[in-house]
């Protein structure tokens, strides 16, 4: 049967906020957990990913699991081990021993962000591309694909790892052609990455169907995902102002933009 109530950790984000918004209008009925208290929302859960206790209560006879809590850019390596890696620990823990049969996982492009972008011509990078993550944040990716990996194989709990490239209303930076994803479509995937059957653990790229893509949607679309959005209204404008993108840049020229720079430098 098709999920209904689905815990949506990480609600008080950026695109929790948008999922909050966008995913009832597919039915679910989401129950809210994050760190940061959500003021209008009186049922919401406000607890860490460290709290074992919380995340047992949170997960109790929820359909799946949207996990976006996190630290979601690079910091330092003690901050991203308890909330990603540890929190994304606790999380299948809980889930595990409360008999939740399937999480979602926000994974992103950075877990192969070190990967050379494709030229125009060239193929698009395919989801067994080998891992290569460009920060610390990066690595806690890697590792939540490969915890899911793992409570697949020894749990039979389910997980549809996202590695999503640049999900906000617009694309800000000539990079995000290439790798945006509407909110729209963000809401598109997540839908079908809870409904779809039989995933196991099944790793997806998280885009619109951009002119500019850099990877291979194919995984995505076989999970029922049909992107309804293209960057490409953006192209002329961000062009004009930021310019083309140079490959001999190594910021320009890999998946995950300024994140291969020592330190990453952020807006790109
Ligand atoms: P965000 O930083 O706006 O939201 C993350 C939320 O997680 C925050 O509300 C924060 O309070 C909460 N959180 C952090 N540590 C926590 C902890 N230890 N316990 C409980 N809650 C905690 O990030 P955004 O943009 O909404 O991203 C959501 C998820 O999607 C993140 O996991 C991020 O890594 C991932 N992602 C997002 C992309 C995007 O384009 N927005 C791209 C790729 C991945
Ligand atoms: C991410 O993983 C970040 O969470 C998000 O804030 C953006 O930086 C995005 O990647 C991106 O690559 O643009």
């Amino acid at each position: 049967p098709a999920p209904r109530t689905v815990l949506l950790t990480g609600a008080a984000g950026g695109l929790g906020t948008l999922m909050r918004s966008l995913l009832p209008e597919y039915g679910y009925t989401l129950r809210l957990f994050d760190v940061r208290p959500l003021e209008d929302e009186p049922d919401a859960i406000t607890a860490d990913l460290s709290d074992t206790a919380a995340l047992r209560e949170a997960v109790r006879g929820v359909d799946a699991v949207l996990h976006l809590a996190g630290i979601s850019l690079e910091a330092p390596f003690e901050k991203i081990l308890r909330s990603n890696i540890e929190g994304t620990y606790n999380l299948y823990e809980a889930a595990r021993q409360e008999g939740v049969p399937r999480i979602v996982f926000a994974s992103s492009n950075h877990a192969v962000g070190f990967t050379p972008a494709p030229r125009p011509g060239e193929p698009l990078i395919p989801v067994g591309t080998p891992r290569r993550p460009d920060t610390f944040y990066g690595l806690s990716k890697s590792f939540g694909e490969d915890l899911a990996q793992l409570y697949w194989d020894k749990h039979g709990l389910e997980t549809v790892s996202v590695r999503i490239g640049s999900c906000f209303p617009e694309p800000t930076s000539v990079r995000m052609l290439s790798v945006w994803m509407s909110p729209a479509d963000g809401a598109r995937l997540f839908h079908a990455a809870l409904t779809a059957e039989e995933v196991g653990h099944t790793v997806v790229y998280g885009s619109s169907a951009n002119t500019r893509l850099w990877w291979d949607l194919s995984t995505a679309r076989a999970l029922g995902y049909e992107p309804q959005d293209d960057s490409e209204p953006y192209a002329g404008k961000l062009i004009a102002e930021q310019g083309e993108l140079d490959p001999r840049n190594p910021a320009h020229g890999h998946l995950g933009g300024h994140f291969v720079s020592d330190p990453p430098i952020w807006p790109y």
